[in-house]
């Protein structure tokens, strides 16, 4: 096993030490993975050339070239990903990380996969998106048998059509997704395609969600709707890196969805077209600006746009649950809520009782409350500014002047021109008018109720259709 930084200085192709030795010679080596950074682009060393994708908090699988097919090596494995700094999960992978590697092909490749199951089940893997002939298409039991522990199976077809795809298991799905068991796939059309336009930077990631309570390490598998990760990628902020472009790059960036509900994706500061789905290209006369795409469960979305605005701009889900870590979801709302008589009664029996939420839940971010051992606080991040009060699915296009061609690298916090940041009031402030019209067309005032009544927004707590 190697790293992908080695991968290239070694000559000849090393077949994975599990193999028995009529395999060693025909097994491509195993690439492991054994950082949660995001990678830089894998330039192709040969074969047709193309723009190399920037997987999220991910890497592109090296290939070995075998009489003019690529081969790749995927091992399905227990893996442990680190979710954000100080929280680790023990997942289902490939090569060493959840997702697994991103795989790039070109348009008209041929590809042979060699897929080794090394979980405790049998597995496989279907090639979402793509056309393959019918015995290649992973599911198992209707077009295969299923891969057993310690089995190698092969996959070998075309890469017909270019576009944005995905891989995951076709066998006891419910398990191995919920464990993490997916990958991207690229593929870069051959030559220029009147659809595909040309852009200087290429970011991929997947939409994935896991419950894993605080303080424990393996995802709950019979979550169907309450998880309490959101992650981009098994990633959730402030682990999820930065988006960092060139002022005036054209930018695309590829989404697919694994969770099991969509999930609206939107971007600060710039409108941007859907160019492409999991069924390919966006004819032109069908796209339309959007600074908000939803994504719903199993699809691919393709997003293009100029950023053409220096800044650091907020990239997330728009569903604000899904921008949480860690939540419980069984707390009641408390804003407004008086506590003063009974906490006193409660520190009695319970010391160290806090009571929180009173005024919104923005002191959950600033109250420095112990944690248990491997979670990470519901809502965090520190911006140039102070809490930024995000998780789960949330991460920053950061726009730069001075960003090199090529370089992915964080330039750090944006240095805004003098006079272009929101300041506080500090001059007098003058007497609310009323509006003394409240009911005049739709409600008449004859029809009002006697006493005027006041509601308390309230949420409800169950969440049973997220
Ligand atoms: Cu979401």
């Amino acid at each position: 096993m190697t790293s992908r930084r080695d991968f290239f200085k070694l000559t000849g192709a090393v077949a994975a030490a599990s193999a028995s030795p009529a395999a060693l010679a025909a097994l491509p080596e195993l690439v492991s993975m054994d950082s949660p950074d995001t990678q830089p682009p894998l330039v192709p060393p040969d074969g047709r050339p193309y723009n190399p994708v920037v997987t999220l908090n991910g890497w592109t699988l090296p290939w070995r070239m075998k009489d003019g097919v690529k081969e790749f090596h995927l091992v399905a494995e227990p893996v442990v990903r680190e979710i954000a700094p100080g929280m680790k999960a023990h997942l289902w992978g490939y090569n060493g990380q959840s997702p697994g590697p991103t795989i790039e092909v070109v348009e008209g490749d041929r590809v042979r996969i060699f897929v080794t199951n090394r979980l405790p089940e049998h597995t496989s893997i279907h090639w979402h998106g793509q056309r393959v002939p019918n015995g290649m298409d992973g599911v198992s039991g209707l077009t295969q048998p299923s891969i057993k522990p310690g089995k190698t199976f092969v996959y070998e077809f075309v890469a017909r059509r270019p576009g944005t795809f995905m891989y995951h298991p076709h066998a006891d799905e419910m398990t191995q997704m919920a464990m993490g068991m997916m990958g991207f796939w690229v593929t870069h059309p051959k030559t220029k395609h009147p659809l595909i336009d040309e852009v200087q930077r290429d970011f991929c990631f997947l939409l994935n969600a896991y419950d894993i309570d605080p303080g424990s390490y393996t995802p709950k598998i019979m979550t169907m709707t309450d998880f309490n990760l959101w992650s981009w990628n098994s990633r959730i902020f402030p682990g999820i890196d930065s988006l960092n472009v060139r002022l005036n790059d054209k930018v695309r960036i590829r989404i697919g969805n694994l969770t099991m509900t969509s999930h609206p994706i939107h971007l600060h500061g710039h409108e941007f077209l859907v160019t492409g789905t999991d069924g390919g290209p966006v004819p032109k006369g069908a796209r339309w600006h959007e600074v908000t795409t939803d994504v719903a469960v199993g699809q691919m979305r393709q997003i293009e746009f100029l950023a053409d605005e220096a800044g650091d701009w907020a990239f997330h889900c728009h569903k604000s649950h899904h921008t949480m870590n860690a939540m419980g979801h069984d707390v009641p709302t408390m804003i407004g809520v008086d506590h003063r008589g009974v906490v006193k009664k409660i520190t009695n029996l319970i010391p160290d009782y806090m009571v929180m939420g009173e005024r919104g839940m923005a002191d959950m971010a600033e109250m420095e409350m112990p944690l248990p051992d491997n979670t990470v606080p519901m809502m965090t991040g520190q911006g140039p500014f102070g809490g930024v009060e995000m998780g789960g699915m949330f991460s920053v296009l950061k726009v730069r002047k001075d960003q090199k061609p090529g370089d992915y690298k964080d330039p750090g916090w944006y240095q805004h021109p003098p006079g272009e940041v929101a300041f506080e009031w500090s001059g007098a402030m003058p007497e609310p008018a009323r509006f003394q019209a409240e009911g005049r067309q739709s409600m008449p005032r004859k029809l009002m109720p006697r006493q005027e009544v006041e509601v308390q927004v309230r949420k409800p707590t169950g969440h049973s259709s997220h």
